[in-house]
């Protein structure tokens, strides 16, 4: 499941999972967002995704 990560999608993350887009850190349009992954929503986070925004 935890394959390299490309666009972020329904398949990666459980149906439970809380994902927090780290906004604070976003350099803004065409610089990598991360995605924070609480694939229980217990509160903590699981994995730290690095999404590159390579689109128009
Ligand atoms: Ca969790």
């Amino acid at each position: 499941m935890n394959e390299a990560w490309g666009t972020p999608s329904r398949n990666t993350v459980s149906n439970t999972a809380t994902i927090h887009l780290d906004y604070g850190t976003w350099a803004g349009q065409g610089a990598p967002m991360t995605f924070e992954v609480d694939d229980d929503s217990d509160g903590t986070i699981e994995q730290t995704l690095m999404v590159t925004d390579d689109g128009d």
